[in-house]
């Protein structure tokens, strides 16, 4: 299937005398990182400007106006640069290749942007040492939780390698992302041999590719592998057999495929064979393997996504927003060096609302990554348009109470607060083989913008929108500020006609699409609303499952307390009658009806100035925004009527407003 090129378009725009004069780039030091800095420089010019620069071999003498100087220079943190404006040429100053690229990008965006050339001035250097995303496509070319189609990576059991994969290198290092995990984390089937030499070959191609724009593969790994690829009958960590298999293996994968950065691992999850089964811990699991994958400077990325999935709905103490704290909270400090722990933003499921994950100020000997999901499996599936930059912001600003200051969980991931350099963020990636990658034309937003905000956590969720749609539609003030508009109600708008107040999970078991109030509620998944006739939300006080005193203080307290619980995580924290006043002043069965009513209108808005912008948007894109736009309509109405008739009929109290309710 054939690709668009996202905010990487390239298309030609008017541009400033300066812009227009850039006829040279030369690269002071060679390298192949450094050579795809100054092609994309070059490609990004002549299609903008309309003007194509010569790649220049040997350094111009004197006259330095209008040309592009990369050059390599200490000073800076890995990855950083110094973009600057000297006597008309255009100078990328970065202590590695790495560097050079993003400097590169940032150049071109400069440009794309329509920014001032002179006296241009921006230093940067990346927050997040790790910055990566996680697909989770199977090797038959299907993608588990993936809504733009199939996987670009493998189909029919085999790796796919082509120009798609060049342009999905560009785009992640546009951002700044580097690293990829390219396989789902429950690793099955023929994933399983992704470590011998059936695959080698191709996955060693693969990862020069991305090697060449900065960007690390990584795997996903079954950790049963030794038992399933049928060369032994045991996985235990603390078998010198079985230590000894893992090391061997790995020297071979790492002979073979020397860029690979390293594993990812769901255990214990789910279904997914771990430790737990041979009686050892977490840390025995990574630790085993994080000792193989040493010698070549691999890393181990351990998820803390587990908790029991066969739990019994008619039990109210077992709560699994416990369960990633429970299992790893104690094994905090016991974690070999080449090992980080991965944890979801929150302690369920990437749900449209939950509270920052304990974890998160819990660990301080351990190396942490962020996990948030640009997949929108519960936010829309990329049929509804739904923005999530804002809900990565307040998540990385939330104090955790760790330390007195720098103890944010961007702090945290970042290596600021416990002094680590193995941390960062990763992203459950939106991408698929669609025409547009990302099925919805504006679910690239989220994919441009996790990247951006990784490398640069201060940047703001709408001027991360901003660049994103004048990247990749140009400058038109009306496209602007529709689709900023529209970008920036989004997540507030699904959120206003989803499950209510922090509660989750109404939606349709396995799908994860559409509403169902009662879909998981009766099932075994730990995911339960527990309303009845007088109210509704789940005790995690100290009187509940506890889970509130997992925070620290100042947090713990807040939580505990329905009185200071913040209103939009209260049925998280708290079961609450219908009639309960919420800090806005609203009862909670009123703010149910008010918000399912609302969200609809301001889904009605959105499309009403979307429609508005037919004819000044590339017809196929209009169009097939135009089509998700009609059902997020028709859909956010199924949302309403079924979240507010199921409250209306459980507690009998009428909308004040007297609106229909069925
Ligand atoms: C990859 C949720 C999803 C699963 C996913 C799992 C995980 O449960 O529904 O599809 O599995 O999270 O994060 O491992």
């Amino acid at each position: 299937m054939g690709f668009e090129q996202a905010w990487l378009s390239y298309e030609k725009r008017e541009v400033s005398v300066q812009w227009a004069g850039i006829h040279m780039i030369y690269a002071e030091q060679k390298g192949r990182i450094i050579e795809h800095a100054a092609t994309e420089l070059q490609t990004a010019f002549a299609k903008i400007t309309g003007k194509e620069p010569v790649l220049c071999l040997e350094r111009p003498e004197k006259e330095l106006n209008g040309c592009i100087l990369l050059k390599q220079k200490n000073g800076l943190k890995e990855g950083g640069y110094h973009l600057f404006e000297r006597e008309g040429a255009l100078v990328i100053e970065a202590p590695d290749e790495g560097g050079l690229l993003y400097g590169a990008f940032e150049l071109i965006k400069q440009l794309q942007l329509g920014n001032a050339y002179e006296g241009m001035d921006i230093c940067k250097e990346p927050v997040m040492p790790l910055r990566m995303l996680n697909h989770w496509d199977n090797m038959d070319g299907s993608i588990e939780r993936g809504y733009s189609g199939n996987s670009f990576f493998f189909d029919n059991d085999e790796i796919l390698v082509d120009e798609r994969i060049v342009t999905y290198a560009r785009l992640l290092a546009s951002v700044g992302i580097n690293g990829t995990v390219i396989n789902n984390v429950n690793v099955k089937d023929a994933a399983t041999w992704l470590i011998t030499d059936r695959y080698f070959e191709k996955l060693r191609q693969l990862s020069e590719i991305l090697a060449d724009y900065g960007i690390k593969l990584f795997l996903s790994l079954n950790y049963a592998a030794p038992v399933e690829l049928g060369e032994l009958d045991s996985a235990d960590p603390l078998s010198e057999e079985v230590r000894a298999w893992w090391k061997e293996r790995m020297k071979l994968v790492f002979t073979q495929v020397p860029n690979l950065g390293g594993f990812l691992i769901k255990a214990d999850s789910e279904g997914r064979p771990g430790p737990f089964t041979y009686g050892r811990t977490h840390a025995d699991g990574a630790n085993m393997l994080a000792e193989a994958v040493e010698p070549y400077g691999g890393l181990i990325i351990w998820r803390c996504f587990v908790y029991n999935c066969k739990q019994d709905w008619r039990d109210y103490k077992t709560d699994r927003a416990r369960s990633g704290y429970d299992n790893f909270k104690e094994l905090d400090g016991t974690f070999r060096d080449n090992v980080i722990l991965q944890i979801k933003n929150g302690p369920m499921d990437f749900q449209v609302r939950e509270p920052v994950h304990p974890l998160f100020g819990a660990l301080e000997a351990t190396n942490q990554m962020l996990e948030v999901q640009i997949a929108q499996e519960y936010t829309g599936q990329q049929r509804h348009v739904c923005y999530l930059i804002p809900m990565f912001k307040e998540v990385l600003s939330f104090r955790t109470y760790a330390a007195e200051t720098d103890d944010t969980v961007e702090d945290i991931v970042s290596g600021k607060t416990f002094k680590q350099t193995k941390c960062g963020m990763a992203a459950v990636a939106n991408t698929g083989n669609d025409e547009n990658w990302t099925g919805h034309d504006l679910a690239a937003a989220n994919f441009y913008g996790f990247g951006r905000l990784a490398f640069e956590p201060s940047a703001q969720a709408e001027e991360l929108a901003e660049e994103w749609i004048i990247r990749t539609f140009g400058e038109d003030k009306a496209v602007r500020e529709v689709l900023l508009f529209i970008l920036m109600n989004s997540w507030r708008a699904y959120e206003m006609y989803n499950a209510p107040l922090g509660i989750g999970w109404m939606v349709n078991p396995s799908y994860h699409y559409g509403p169902s109030v009662d879909g998981y509620e009766y099932d075994r998944w730990g995911t339960y609303h527990r309303a009845d006739h007088v109210g509704i939300g789940v005790d995690r006080s100290h009187q509940g499952t506890g889970y509130a005193g997992l925070y620290r203080e100042p947090n713990a307290s807040m939580y505990d307390n329905p009185e200071s619980c913040p209103d939009e995580l209260l049925l998280f924290f708290h079961h609450m009658p219908y009639d309960h006043r919420l800090r806005s002043g609203k009862t909670v069965i009123q703010h149910i009806y008010d918000t399912h009513f609302e969200g609809v209108e301001l889904v009605d808005e959105m499309v009403k100035r979307f429609e508005g912008l037919e004819g000044k948007l590339p017809d196929k894109a209009y169009q097939r925004m135009l089509e998700r736009f009609h059902h997020q309509k028709e859909h956010s109405r199924e949302w309403r009527d079924q979240i507010n008739s199921y409250f209306y009929r459980k507690s009998g109290i009428a909308d004040e407003k007297g609106r229909k309710i069925f």
